[in-house]
């Protein structure tokens, strides 16, 4: 039986590995093929088409939230063209709100690890029965509206059971996917699934357990990947590859002591990292050249709500022993999470100044409540959901404000902007215009929202008068004036009418610094056009 495998529109130029697992799992009678509509750059239509050219018998499809209409849609197509195809839905959207996915086309959703209940989804195919009994599965009644949500499937207790991921049903070049700091052709990889911890803001699938693969296991597939692609560099996406130090410092010395020569990224918890710091410089030794760290947020209160269970110290410390062991500390931050005030962007930007040296306004990710986590439990509560449709949850966006943040009242520090300050928040905003797909001229802009500041008006308020004295839209408008109350919090060009509200406006060290740190880029630049020419 033939079956595609559809990895929708993405916007980053990553391998879908859930895809290459489910392909590489099959039964030898079955056989699939991927199409990475991302990838090919094709649309909902031209994937429909070429699904429908190669005739399968069934077809899978893995997304996130924010591809699930784009999903839906091709489902819908496929249906109307070839109505006796079977339609299995996967990956982590569709695993947390399977009734959405059984509404918009799917014949069956497959909730959460998908290896084993492909296979057997697809026995019953084969044998023309109905779904019923596979655990991990959820389907409508044939012939009724009625869902069916079968028992939970057990994780895979031995992950080497498992053939490694089918990279040969990929075509390697049209990936370009950067392991942050290595330049080149890389794929990735995963030598334990699963992660300790339960963060709020995670929706990941494999909390609170973590299930490893034997490292014969894991080499074998590197060692297969090296002959079989010449590929060198890896990004480990596992949730944290430095949970148990013995298992990643044993995997430091076989690859090293089989002489792979591979560069790789991964990311770790700041906590591990600091339980044992010396492992750090076989890391590096072993070609580690980076480690993604959730540092999320230096402000403790954001942190404490967010049950990421590590402090601002364990973050600075982190960065710390990661510079000292040349591996490259690649730092993931969240903007507009539950619990930011104005002071606290103003005390995370001096913490992140003092932590990396570089004297800039810091913008992260910005914080989304994605179905699935807590923090999606308690967005509406807890402060305003601005993302409308499923496509609007990409990190990129403004999807929430939190009420601290909204409900806090700024405070000038200076009488007006003067020009330095304004040339400031242009650069900081432009910055933020950047991270989101909002042109930086839409809206409003800090010299004109920093008179309505007068000391009693809420960030909301100011928004609010911004709709009301301007006609622009309430959305855009509030991203933009939160967008430039956090600029100018960072800045110290405001602070707040709270108790410990109080801020200092940037001064001449910062200035100073700030003027090093880009004179040093460019030096930097240069050097690296040099060294190219030569
Ligand atoms: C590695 C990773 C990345 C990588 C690679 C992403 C990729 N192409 O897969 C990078 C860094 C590029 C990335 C980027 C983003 N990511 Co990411 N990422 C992860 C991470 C850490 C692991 C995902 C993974 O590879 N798992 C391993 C594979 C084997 O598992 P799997 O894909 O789930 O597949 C299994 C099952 O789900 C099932 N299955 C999956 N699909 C199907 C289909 C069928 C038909 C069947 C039968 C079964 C099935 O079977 C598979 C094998 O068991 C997860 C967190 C987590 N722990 O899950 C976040 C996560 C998936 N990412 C997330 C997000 C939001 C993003 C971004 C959208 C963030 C942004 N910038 O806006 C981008 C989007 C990039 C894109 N490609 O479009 C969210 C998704 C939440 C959601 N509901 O949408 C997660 C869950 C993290 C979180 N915040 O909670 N990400
Ligand atoms: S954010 Fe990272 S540490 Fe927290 S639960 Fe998710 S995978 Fe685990």
């Amino acid at each position: 039986m033939h079956l595609v495998l559809v990895s929708p529109t993405s916007y980053a130029e990553s391998f879908p590995i859930g895809l290459a697992y489910l392909a590489a799992n099959l039964r030898p009678a079955d056989t699939a093929e991927v199409l990475d509509a991302g990838a090919l750059g094709l649309d909902v239509r031209q994937t429909a088409e070429r699904v429908l050219a190669a005739k399968p018998r069934v077809v899978g499809m893995s997304y996130m939230t924010y591809q699930a209409e784009w999903c839906y849609e091709l489902s819908k197509r496929l249906k109307e063209a070839a109505g006796n195809l079977v339609i299995v839905h996967g990956g982590i959207h569709a695993s947390v709100l399977p009734d959405d996915a059984l509404a918009h086309g799917a014949d069956c959703v497959v909730i959460g690890e998908g290896e084993e209940t492909l296979v057997e989804a697809l026995d019953r195919v084969r044998a023309g029965q109905g779904f019923g009994g596979i655990a991990g599965l959820c389907f409508k009644q044939p012939g009724t509206q009625d869902v069916v949500t079968t028992m939970p499937r057990p994780l895979i207790k031995d992950l080497d059971k498992l053939a490694p991921p089918r990279w040969d049903a990929f075509d390697l070049k049209l990936y370009h996917e950067t392991i942050h700091v290595v330049p080149g052709a890389a794929l990735p990889i995963m030598a334990s699934r699963g992660c300790a911890f339960n963060c709020s803001f995670c929706s990941s699938l494999w909390k609170q357990k973590v299930r490893y693969r034997t490292l014969d296991n894991v080499m074998a597939e590197l060692k297969g990947d090296i002959t079989r692609h010449g590929i060198r560099k890896y990004h480990f996406y596992d949730d944290n590859l430095l949970i148990n130090l013995k298992f990643t410092e044993a995997l430091c010395r076989r690859i090293l002591d089989e002489g792979l020569n591979i560069e790789w990224c991964c990311e770790a918890r700041v906590g591990d990292i600091n339980r044992n710091p010396a492992v750090l410089d076989l890391l590096a030794e072993a070609g580690c050249k980076g480690i993604e760290i959730g540092v999320e947020s230096l402000d403790e209160t954001v942190l404490e709500k967010t049950n990421k269970r590590q402090t601002t110290d364990d973050s600075f410390q982190a960065f710390e022993h990661l510079r000292r062991s040349g591996v490259q500390p690649i730092v993931l931050l969240m903007t507009c999470n539950i619990g930011e005030t104005i002071a606290g962007h103003h005390r995370q930007n001096r913490g992140l100044t003092r932590m990396t040296g570089r004297h800039s306004v810091f913008w992260g990710q910005y914080a989304t409540p994605f179905p699935g986590s807590k923090f999606h439990d308690d967005a509406k509560q807890d402060g305003l959901v601005l993302a409308e449709r499923w496509s609007d949850y990409v990190t990129r966006q403004m999807n929430f404000v939190p009420n601290s943040l909204l409900n806090d009242v700024p405070v000038r520090n200076r009488r007006w902007l003067n020009p330095l300050d304004r040339l400031f928040c242009r650069v900081a905003l432009s910055r933020a215009a950047r991270v989101t797909h909002l042109p930086p001229d839409i809206g409003v802009s800090a010299p004109t929202v920093y008179p309505l500041i007068d000391g009693t008006r809420t960030v909301r308020a100011i928004a609010d008068e911004f709709v009301r004295v301007r006609g622009t839209p309430p959305k855009t408008t509030l991203q933009e004036v939160v967008k430039v109350i956090i600029a100018l919090a960072q800045l110290g060009l405001i602070g707040s009418a709270a108790p410990d509200g109080q801020t200092k406006p940037y001064g001449l060290a910062w200035l100073l610094g700030l003027a090093f740190t880009q004179l040093r880029r460019y030096i930097a630049c240069i050097q690296t056009a040099v060294s190219r020419k030569t």
